[in-house]
């Protein structure tokens, strides 16, 4: 079955990590759509343990699409509205394990389950029962063995070899083909051998977009590189090096910034500044940088390297706080910039979706770099980016860009709306330069699709 990597030049996809189905409706239909934002990827929509903290929806319970983020009859709306508004969607898919309450419990939709005992979808001789470190944890991530087949922190562990547990998760991710899901982000896909997840995607009704989280772990047996022939896989170490050169190196470093760093091929990665487990667990750059996580941002869309994921987070002040929920953790609608972040409206992020879309398939040219924090380089033909991570202001000077000339919108600045720019305008002229001033920690970009 061919790949089904996302096509056309509407590629970037928004994680809206724990919002809601009406909420993600209403986004792709006034946000999402407009700014062109190729892909949604939700959090996970099954059936999970009841509590608080986010991370219950990676403990399922059942495949009911029915969670705290709403109904099947929400979801399937969702699916509707932003396909209407050009906005594909991607699931988190959690099928290397179910629950990993040792009690067992009642789910969100009210199916009763154990730790190994699922009724109507699994019973115990469908878990690894791998024998190992006394709780059968994964504790040694330097043996395979050990991490596809004992518990990652007690979450029961799946046979995925089995034919039944195959044919159950395809059934699953079927179903939600069936609801009009576009893709999936196979959760966990470390902990299941490639080969798994290829007997999964053999067994769906159409091709679907993968994305699989292998996080590179230096020396470990288990490399990302293994999971690129079922289709995309994160490249972990991309938001890591960006927030190592970011904060104590210098932007001049970017110059090749990808597959020279060690990182997956390009056309196999899919990359973030940060994700919801990195904003957690540190070293990367997070809404909390501001300005400099905008920045971030801003150099990855415009850079030719992967597929990117834009963050966009709920605020939170300890590890395990769940989103802005009800009494009864029903998740809240959403409300930018209180409680949530909405970093995928922040106009710089927003308006470098469009460059991203803009400039797709032309390659860097004119790489500039003052051997330090300012870099600028074109996206041959199609648009330019000159970004400042200076202490100072660089002013006085000129650009080359090889772009047409014209009258651009900055869209670091301003916005183009309707043929129009509410910021600053930048005038190339006939032999492709153009001449501004960058202030400290900040940037100027133009491109083709924002020409006046
Ligand atoms: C993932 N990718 O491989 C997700 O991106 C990550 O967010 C998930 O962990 C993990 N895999 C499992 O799907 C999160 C969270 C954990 C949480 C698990 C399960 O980061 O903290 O574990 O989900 O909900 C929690 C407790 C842990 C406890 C476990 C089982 O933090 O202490 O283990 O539940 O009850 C005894
Ligand atoms: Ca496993």
């Amino acid at each position: 079955r061919a790949a089904a990597a996302p096509s056309g030049t509407r590629k970037v996809i928004v994680q809206l990590f724990e919002w809601n189905w009406p909420s993600v409706a209403a986004e792709c239909q006034s946000t999402l759509g407009p700014k062109g934002y190729g892909y949604v990827q939700v959090s996970p929509p099954q059936e999970h343990v009841r509590g608080p903290q986010w991370w219950v929806a990676y403990q399922p319970v059942s495949y009911r699409i029915e969670s705290r983020k709403g109904t099947r009859a929400q979801f399937q709306s969702m699916v509707n509205t932003c396909h209407a508004a050009g906005v594909k969607v991607i699931v988190d898919a959690v099928v290397n394990h179910m629950s990993g309450q040792d009690g067992g419990g009642t789910g969100w939709a009210g199916s009763t389950y154990g730790h190994y005992d699922y009724p109507g979808t699994y019973q115990t001789q469908d878990f690894h029962h791998c024998g190992r470190n006394g709780n059968d944890d994964i504790v040694n991530y330097n043996d395979r063995y050990e991490v596809q087949n004992c518990e990652l922190v007690n979450l029961a562990d799946l046979r995925t070899e089995s034919d039944y547990v195959r044919g159950r998760l395809a059934a699953y991710l079927n179903d939600l083909l069936s609801l009009g899901v576009d893709g999936f982000r196979m959760d966990a896909s470390k902990h299941m051998p490639a080969a798994d997840i290829a007997a999964l995607k053999s067994r769906l009704s159409r091709p679907a977009y993968l994305v699989q989280e292998v996080i590179h772990g230096a020396g470990e047996p288990i490399q990302p590189g293994e999971y690129t022939g079922n289709g995309d896989v994160h490249e972990f170490r991309y938001g890591k090096d960006l927030a190592r050169v970011f904060r104590s190196e210098r932007l001049a470093y970017l110059r090749n910034f990808g597959e020279a760093w060690g990182h997956l091929p390009s056309g196999s990665a899919a990359v973030f500044v940060d994700n919801h487990d990195t904003q957690r667990d540190g070293g990367v750059l997070t809404y909390r940088d501001r300005g400099i996580y905008a920045l971030a941002n801003a150099f990855m869309l415009a850079w030719p390297y992967g597929s990117p994921t834009v963050m966009s987070s709920y605020t939170f002040a300890s590890r395990d706080q769940g989103p802005p929920s009800d009494g009864g953790n029903r998740t809240l609608n959403t409300t930018c910039y209180s409680g949530w972040e909405c970093e995928h409206r922040w106009p710089v992020i927003a308006n470098m979706v469009g460059f991203r879309n803009a400039t797709e398939g032309a390659g860097v040219a004119n790489w500039y770099d003052n051997g330090n924090n300012h870099i600028a380089f074109s996206r041959a033909g199609k648009g330019y980016l000159t970004l400042n991570d200076e202490d100072n202001a660089i002013t006085g000077r000129s650009y080359y860009t090889g772009l047409p000339a014209g009258r651009y919108c900055d869209v670091i600045h301003g916005t183009y709306a309707n043929g129009a720019c509410n910021g600053p305008v930048v005038t190339v002229d006939g032999n492709g330069w153009f001449a501004a001033d960058v202030p400290a920690h900040d940037a100027v970009a133009i491109h083709l699709g924002a020409r006046l």
